[in-house]
C-alpha cells in the first residue's frame, strides 16, 4: 500500500478526479469507503475540519477540500504548470470547473427532474469556455494549460465525463473537447483504471441520479 489514503463515500463525486490524479501518475492509494452507516455515526464528520468529505491523508499530512486534495498532488508530482503565470491559469481554470461542478450538484442533488431541460439547454453557454481555452493553446491539440498535463485536466476530465452521462451529446459541437475526452481516456494507466471494475461499479452520485 502507498502512503495516500482517501477517505469518501462510494461515488465518483468530488473523490474522482483525485483517483484519475492518482492512477494516471502511478500512483497507489487506499480507498477508505465511507458508508452512510458510518457517516451517521457522527465521528468522521467530526474529525473533518469543515465537516465534510473527501478527506486525504499524504503519510500524516490530513486534508480535507476536494480542490486543495488535487493541488496537494499537483504540487507532489509536477502538475502545476511550468512557472508561476501557468500556475494562475491553471488556477483560474480551475476555479471554472468548480463553477460548472457547483451548478451540476445542485441539478443531481436539488432539481434534477423540474430542472434537467433547461439545464442541458443551457449546458452549450457553459462548456463554449473550455472549448476556448483549448483552442487557445496548441490549437487545442494538448492540455488545457501548457505543454504538460496538469491537475486541471483531470478535474475538467471528470467535468465532461459526468456531462457526457447527463447529455450524451453535449460535446457534437466542440470538437476539440470531444478530443481532448477521447486522448485523455486513452492514456494508458487512466484507461486501466476508466476500465476497472472499482470504478465501473461506483455510482456517480450519492442519490443515484446521473
Ligand atoms: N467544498 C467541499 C469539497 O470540495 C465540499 C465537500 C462536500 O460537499 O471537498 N462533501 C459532501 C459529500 S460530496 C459531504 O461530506 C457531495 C455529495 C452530496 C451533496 C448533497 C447536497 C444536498 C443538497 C440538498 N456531505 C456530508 C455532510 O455534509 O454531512
Amino acid at each position: 500500500p502507498g502512503k495516500y489514503t482517501l477517505t469518501y463515500f462510494p461515488v465518483r463525486g468530488r473523490g474522482e478526479a483525485t483517483r484519475m490524479l492518482l492512477a494516471d501518475q502511478k500512483q497507489e492509494w487506499t480507498e477508505d469507503v465511507v458508508t452512510g452507516e458510518i457517516w451517521q455515526k457522527g465521528d468522521l464528520k467530526k474529525s473533518c475540519v469543515f465537516g465534510q468529505v473527501p478527506r486525504f491523508q499524504d503519510g500524516d499530512f490530513v486534508l480535507v477540500q476536494s480542490n486543495a486534495i488535487l493541488r496537494h498532488l499537483a504540487r507532489n508530482h509536477g502538475l502545476y504548470g511550468q512557472d508561476a503565470r501557468e500556475a494562475t491559469l491553471l488556477d483560474m481554470v480551475n476555479d471554472g470547473v468548480e463553477d460548472l461542478r457547483v451548478k451540476y450538484a445542485r441539478l443531481i442533488y436539488q432539481n434534477y427532474d423540474a430542472g434537467k431541460a433547461e439545464y442541458i439547454e443551457a449546458l452549450p453557454a457553459q462548456l463554449r469556455p473550455f472549448e476556448n481555452l483549448l483552442a487557445q493553446n496548441d490549437g487545442g491539440k494538448g492540455f488545457i494549460v501548457g505543454k504538460k498535463i496538469s491537475f486541471v485536466d483531470y478535474n475538467l476530465l471528470d467535468i465532461l465525463q459526468l456531462h457526457l452521462v447527463l447529455a450524451p451529446n453535449c460535446l457534437d459541437s466542440f470538437p476539440l473537447l470531444a478530443a481532448y475526452v477521447q486522448r485523455l481516456n486513452a492514456r494508458p494507466h487512466l484507461k486501466t483504471y476508466l476500465e476497472s471494475e472499482g470504478r465501473k461499479q461506483r455510482p456517480i452520485n450519492n442519490n443515484g441520479k446521473q
